[in-house]
């Protein structure tokens, strides 16, 4: 079998979505998710530099495929590049399972549980808000929430969505918008919501909490002492995390989980967080950590140091990397959780998937394969718009981290 032509389509079906697909000369295809908030042309345009050099190639060659992308660049690492060989792996990973007619879990080493936990996005304007719609997760069924504030005097905060969406979406159309931000408000705030939490909500629901790379390490040590009375599931993205070592702060004053990962793309994000045991878990997904063959290999290596996946699900990443992360979350031993973030119907359209919701887990469904398809001649009608993630400064002025 060989592979006979590579494809990369941008569409807009409520949101834009980087898409790959490679199909072999007996007519297999196999689906693949490049998508890069806010950067979706630079992907296409590397993975068009790709394909010339996959056309003839023998598909079921996975690994050897993904080294001759990452070893065989040159340049090495980055999101671009790492959005990129993560679609030609999953395209491979999917058609794989549908020559095998099995799922793609079962070529993983099989179902190492039932399902796979997950956890929504709950989000309000104050505290008050926060708990109601909290409360509507429950409702639904989820064990797990994670819950975010507006912080009152900054018109706005990380992950509190516009009234009538039913998620936060921080790409928005045209440039980039500007937010604002002060760290000694948010932290003398956030403490207060999971107080209140906790009192309406009782223990058995797990929290989660994102403060989104804006502390500095000792911040972020307050804040997860502060925290620690209502045990939360994980605080999420305390720092920002190009210096490893920040972690030791945090680490050796709280006992708060951490979690960190998402804007990670290889194991070598990783390595100083892992062999010193500074996390807990660690969130890349698939598409922005190399695909299911670079995965493995972060899950295996997190596993020895007691870290478990806890991989990124926002609506940036299409229900192919979600279909991805399901087959990869249900098979390995260290699985964490899942974050789900929930796609419109418009994306679900384009997108026709296996897996399915119930009572706060996600199946993968057993199809051959990922179990997802792309909908070619409908993505043509919604065709890619420009839009930017936010950036943030400070009261004063000063850009910031976002
Ligand atoms: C999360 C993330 C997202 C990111 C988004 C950027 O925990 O889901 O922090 O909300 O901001 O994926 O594109
Ligand atoms: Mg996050």
């Amino acid at each position: 079998m060989k592979i006979q032509e590579a494809k990369v389509f941008v569409s807009c079906p409520d949101r834009n979505f980087v898409t790959l697909k490679i199909t072999t000369d007996e007519g297999v295809y196999g689906v693949g998710d490049a998508t890069l908030n806010g950067r979706e042309l630079a992907v296409k345009a590397y993975l068009e530099d790709l394909i010339p050099c996959l056309i003839g190639r023998d598909p079921a060659q996975i690994e050897d495929i993904w080294q001759y992308f990452y070893r065989g660049a040159y340049w090495r690492r980055g999101p671009v590049t790492m959005a990129a060989i993560a679609a030609i792996d999953m395209a491979l990973w999917d058609i794989k399972g549908k020559v095998l007619n099995t799922p793609v879990y079962n070529l993983l080493g099989g179902k190492s549980r039932k399902g796979v936990m997950v956890y929504g996005h709950a989000n309000g304007k104050d505290i008050n808000d926060t708990v109601k719609e909290v409360g509507k997760y429950i409702e639904k069924g989820y064990l797990a929430v994670r819950a975010q504030t507006g912080v009152p005097g900054l018109k706005d905060s990380y992950g509190i969505s516009a009234k009538d969406k039913m998620y936060y979406e921080p790409a928005t159309k045209g440039l980039p918008q500007e937010s604002e931000w002060s760290t000694e408000k948010y932290l003398n705030y956030v403490p207060k919501l999971f107080k209140k939490l906790r009192e309406e909500y009782g223990d058995e629901v797990h929290f989660l909490h994102d403060s989104h790379h804006r502390l500095t390490p000792i911040e972020a040590a307050r804040l997860g002492k502060e925290l620690e009375p209502y045990h939360l599931f994980w605080l999420e993205d305390t720092v920002p995390a190009e210096l490893q070592e920040g972690f030791r702060i945090i680490r050796q004053h709280t006992t708060t989980p951490l979690a960190v990962g998402e804007v990670f793309n290889t194991i070598w994000d990783t390595h100083i967080l892992f062999t010193e045991q500074l996390i807990d878990y660690i969130r890349m997904s698939v598409v922005h950590g190399g695909g299911l063959t670079h995965m493995k290999k972060i899950a295996a290596m997190a596993e020895v140091y007691h870290v478990k996946t806890g991989c990124h699900g926002p609506t940036d990443v299409s229900p192919i990397t979600m279909a991805a992360a399901l087959h990869f979350g249900i098979s390995i031993n260290n699985f964490g959780i899942q974050e789900y973030m929930r796609h419109t119907d418009k994306t679900n359209e384009v997108f026709p998937h296996a897996y399915t919701f119930d009572k706060g887990y996600l199946y993968p469904g057993d199809k051959p394969g990922l179990g997802v398809d792309f909908d070619e001649k409908l993505a043509e009608k919604y065709p890619y718009e420009r839009a930017y993630l936010p950036v943030n400064r400070k009261l004063d002025g000063t850009l910031f981290n976002w």
